[in-house]
């Protein structure tokens, strides 16, 4: 089976590393004019080599230094990379720059070419070997074969290619699903056509016809269809990880498109400007790296400015290790695990590297022992580990299963038996709403029944005679910004645990003690049914005395629980209303007073369907809570 990988090149301006790619592939990477005027390459260049077993991509880099952010660009894919040392000449400041920029983005494999054989004798090309030797010890290449060639003569092209391909050899295979993410590195229009991107496919694979989110760089997600693929001048139809890709897309204005979106499958990604990281600072630089330094980031193929906050420390020395967050000028597409590279604000020196901990990240206190632990666990060798972590950072809102991908590196098919096995092991909880699953953190799930208990226990103890409450009132005193439809899921949860009694609308604590007894609820509902039949013309209390034993103390605490939780009404003194006869009455009269010139308490009996007896106290109980004040012998409705 043929395997695509993306060879990259890289080495010093002129060590002829734009002559070597058109040795090896007949193709001459420098395209752009000015180049061909300047002989010198400013921008990626693209060729391709087939090698048997291995299908290559090559993407041949500027040496100089002006242009190191290009090279930045076109690496962000590399497999595997060929560095270029030319045997006439020395190893050189982007030799070493471009060597170490290859290290900070995780390369593991290459071949080192001592280029221009033909310009150098064999006691000159020693000297260079053992240059080359030394600069690469401790280095991804320290094992890789040295080949010496030469564009002109020929020499040393075909023992390069075997040791391509043995080097691709050794590239393990990439196993499991992938989303797929095409980073941009440059687009065109062609007439008739639209728009078309290009880029190295950073993982998984696209058909034509798919639908992709685009990633303008504003922040904004677009989703777009892919109306044709193209791979190395033939028309495709799926493009995978390892190849150079040209993506035609439908409706995508050429104006907008930059170098460093990106192209992803669709929700994988989320645009942020704040990223958490592990940063490792240059041994080459002569500086730190400090808190609230301003950097150039460079990930994926998008250059931002952005600045270092460092949450364990307050510089990382040369050499070093530290977590901090990177706040950005404007957002950055990103995963967890992707490499990046910083340089200074001025684009001189690269600074240092790392990878993303928290693609997309909420502000860290800096020093804060507890988030700096549960960040340190998002670099886990382990994938349940990092899930867990990542779903803790997302708080009581909890996270999707895509989430995990992107911030937790889990593969997308191995998400969902992750997720079981911690559920199992207690370490992670779904809830289901409506629309969505939500995975989260145990910790999360507790801290949010502790609030419903807590907030349940305020109640009983403001309510000592309700019995329940009402699931609404119970929620909103929590301090929960998030989806009201995950706080029921929760509650739910308590129901079931039998930590909570009651049902979809009113709830109580399961330890919380009512006033009632068995016998003296069955009355109180025998009592609310019987007002609830009788309208305006309630029954009194004493009515129920001999049901209650005689225990007139005992019925009218049955009276208090039933208006405590809402049922009845208490009007005056022994006279109860229905809820539902109450909210009817003020209606009634509102819409009266609202029509008429007010109305005397004979009228409003009237209006009532009532007697003297009862439209007297409900007169008064109108005036009591606001909603009529007196005006003569007439009623009129108050004012606000
Ligand atoms: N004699 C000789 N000259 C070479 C060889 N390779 C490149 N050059 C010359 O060196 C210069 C720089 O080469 P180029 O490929 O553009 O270098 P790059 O900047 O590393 O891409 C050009 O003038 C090339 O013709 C070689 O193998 N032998
Ligand atoms: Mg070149």
């Amino acid at each position: 089976m043929t395997r695509d990988l993306i060879l990259g090149t890289a080495g010093h301006v002129d060590h002829g590393k734009t002559a070597l790619v058109k040795a090896l592939t007949g193709t001459d990477g420098d395209r752009l004019p000015e180049e061909q005027a300047r002989g010198m390459t400013i921008d990626i260049g693209f060729a391709r080599l087939d090698l048997g077993d291995a299908r290559l991509g090559i993407v041949d880099v500027p040496g100089h230094e002006r242009f190191v952010k290009n090279m930045l660009a076109g690496a962000t894919g590399f497999d595997l990379a060929l560095l270029v040392v030319a045997a006439d000449d020395a190893v050189m400041p982007q030799t070493r720059e471009h060597l170490e920029i290859l290290s900070f983005l995780g390369l593991r494999h290459g071949v080192v070419a001592l280029t221009k054989a033909d310009r150098a004798d064999a006691l000159t090309r020693a000297a260079v070997e053992s240059e080359v030797r030394e600069l690469v010890r401790g280095t991804f290449l320290a094992a890789a074969p040295v080949v010496a060639t030469s564009a002109r003569t020929g020499e040393g092209i075909d023992e390069l290619k075997e040791e391509l391909a043995a080097a691709c050899r050794r590239v393990p295979p990439r196993e499991g699903a992938e989303y797929f993410r095409l980073p941009i590195d440059r687009a065109f229009g062609v007439a008739g056509r639209g728009t078309v991107v290009t880029g190295s496919v950073a993982s998984g694979s696209v058909a034509v016809g798919d639908e992709l989110d685009w990633h303008a760089g504003d922040g904004a997600v677009e989703r777009v269809r892919v109306r044709g693929l193209n791979s190395h001048g033939r028309a495709v139809e799926t493009v995978g990880r390892g190849q150079r890709a040209a993506v035609n897309l439908a409706g995508v204005p050429l104006a907008r498109v930059r170098r460093g979106q990106e192209l992803a499958a669709p929700g994988y990604l989320v645009p942020s400007r704040v990223l958490t990281v592990r940063l490792f600072a240059s041994p080459e630089s002569p500086r730190s790296i400090r808190h609230r330094l301003p950097v150039r980031l460079h990930v994926g193929t998008a250059e931002v400015m952005a600045a270092v906050s460092l949450l364990d420390c307050d510089a990382v020395e040369p050499g070093r290790w530290g977590l901090g967050q990177l706040f950005l000028d404007r957002p950055v597409a990103c995963v967890w695990g992707q490499p990046f590279v910083v340089r200074d604000a001025s684009a001189e020196r690269t600074l240092g590297g790392g990878q993303l901990l928290q693609p997309v990240a909420a502000k860290l206190r800096r020093r804060n022992l507890d988030a700096l632990g549960r960040v340190e666990r998002l670099w886990s060798e382990d994938d349940a580990e990092r899930a867990a972590a990542a779903a803790w950072f997302a708080g009581s809102a909890g996270c999707t299963p895509v989430a995990l991908v992107r911030g937790a590196g889990v593969a997308p098919d191995r998400v969902a038996p992750l997720v079981g096995e911690s559920i199992a092991a207690g370490k992670l909880v779904a809830l289901d709403s409506p629309h969505r699953r939500s995975i989260l953190h145990a910790g999360r799930v507790t801290e949010l029944e502790e609030g419903i208990l807590q907030a349940l226990a305020a109640l009983h103890a403001e309510n000592p005679l309700a019995t329940t409450h009402d699931r609404p009132q119970v929620l909103a005193r929590l301090d929960y910004a998030g989806d009201e439809a995950l706080l029921q899921a929760v509650t739910d949860r308590l129901l079931a645990a039998k930590r909570l009694v009651g049902d979809a609308r009113r709830i109580a604590r399961a330890d919380f003690e009512p006033k009632l007894s068995v016998r003296q609820r069955k009355l109180k509902d025998r009592i609310v049914a019987a007002h609830a039949a009788a309208g305006l013309r309630p029954p009194e209390p004493s009515d129920f005395v001999n049901h209650a034993g005689g225990n007139a103390a005992a019925l009218a605490d049955i009276f208090a629980v039933a208006a405590a939780e809402g049922l009845l009404v208490a009007v005056a003194a022994g006279l109860y209303l229905h809820a539902a006869a109450e909210a009817a009455l003020r209606r009634t009269v509102a819409e009266r007073l609202r029509a008429g010139p007010g109305a005397t308490v004979a009228e409003i009996r009237d209006l009532l369907g009532t007697t003297r007896k009862y439209a007297i106290p409900i007169c008064e109980y109108l005036d009591r809570i606001g909603l009529t004040t007196r005006d003569g012998d007439r009623r009129v409705l108050a004012m606000e």
